[in-house]
């Protein structure tokens, strides 16, 4: 048996695959299932392929592959492809080019006066990546889905459960906050922000290295014609802003959620206050007054949720003796959740190793 601890979209997305493999699974939630306290809420997180490291340009193509087996078994669409844009001094659109066309991505390297043609809502001032294989994954819908098809497939899903201790000494026991204990094979850690503070419940060394948990904003933003298509966009000058079609999280009308993705208020995840930083949402509507004319540059909705970066901004994705840790994703794990959830289900069935990039000792000190 196979006991998951927190189901955001990667304790939900490991549930579905090992559920679909045949194997017994307990989904342990501390709350309701698509709660809004953490960093898998909303209708809107970007997709894209354009990174810099080819190692997550090769992993969002199989995320890729895989968001598409996950709406097939569910029956649910969650990725849709809008096609997307990096640009910005700071931002190097023509290295990402080059990565791109290294792994074979399909994209285009524009001139910010051919880009201004195709986007004449958005502002360019130097060259503009696009590349059509970039959407929008819906958060609340994938999480939805996973655990539904989990618990379909089988999976015993416990929401309102804390996690209080999981004792590695006999075999491994994860004790819970309504006194249950449940005797498990392996237990997969998903808590994200949670687990800096859950770490010294866990009975085996995990050696984490320090972990920043953030409070970040986003803002959504109404769209000044509702007919028109917006694609994602990554951009940095003098902010390092992305923004993606907000979904329904716009409100009614059609809305592009924009949001600083660096900086962000230090918190914990129990201490959060979930109160939107002023000065991050005036220079998002700043910086949407500026290069989006597009947008009404007053919020319609706004929300804040957490991060939980390392301090190389990879994953950890490994396995301590019998526990498998699933977090954090610094900030930009979401397009990967069925993927994650796939290796995830390989390490702790001891299908696969860790991948050198997400292996905890990674962070190691050199000895
Ligand atoms: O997930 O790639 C990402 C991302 C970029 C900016 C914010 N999130």
């Amino acid at each position: 048996m196979i006991v998951i601890v927190g189901a955001g979209l990667m304790g939900a997305a490991t549930a579905w695959e090992l559920a679909r493999r045949g194997i017994e699974v307990t989904l342990i939630e501390a709350y309701e299932i698509g709660h809004r306290n953490g960093s898998s809420h909303g209708t809107s997180r970007i997709f894209r392929r354009a990174y810099a490291d080819p190692l997550y340009v090769e992993l969002t193509g199989r995320a890729g592959e895989c968001w598409r087996e996950l709406e097939a078994d569910s029956g649910t669409a969650l990725l849709r492809t809008t096609g997307g844009l990096d640009f910005g001094a700071g931002h190097d659109p023509e290295g990402l080019a080059r990565v791109l066309a290294v792994a074979g991505v399909p994209h285009e390297l524009l001139s910010a006066r051919a880009a201004a043609e195709r986007w004449p809502y958005i502002r360019f001032d130097g060259p503009v990546l696009f590349h059509p294989e970039a959407g929008v994954v819906d958060a609340d819908a994938t999480v939805a889905a996973c655990v539904r098809r989990a618990a379909e497939l089988g999976a015993d899903v416990r929401t309102n459960t804390r996690v209080t201790g999981i004792d590695v000494r006999d075999g491994v026991r994860v004790c819970t906050d309504d006194g249950a204990e449940l005797a498990a094979d392996t237990v997969v850690v998903a808590a994200g922000a949670w687990l800096p503070e859950l770490a010294d419940a866990i009975g085996v060394p995990l050696r984490l290295p320090p972990l920043r948990v953030t409070q970040q904003q986003v803002f959504h933003f109404r769209q000044r014609d509702p007919g028109q298509s917006w694609p994602t966009l990554v951009a940095t000058d003098d902010l390092d802003v992305y923004g993606l079609p907000s979904g329904g999280d716009g409100g009614a009308a059609p809305a592009v959620k924009v949001a600083e993705h660096h900086g962000g208020t230090p918190t914990t995840a129990s201490t959060r206050d979930g109160v939107v930083d002023p000065a991050s949402r005036a220079a998002v509507s700043a910086w949407v007054d500026k290069r989006l004319p597009g947008l009404d540059p007053v919020p319609v909705a706004e929300a804040s949720c957490l991060y939980t970066v390392t301090p190389d901004e990879d994953f950890i994705l490994d396995r301590v003796g019998p526990v498998v840790m699933v977090s954090p994703c610094s900030g930009h794990g979401a397009k990967f959740a069925p993927l994650i959830g796939r290796m995830a289900a390989d390490l702790a069935l001891g299908q696969a190793g860790p991948h050198p990039r997400f292996a905890l000792r990674r962070t190691e000190a050199p000895s």
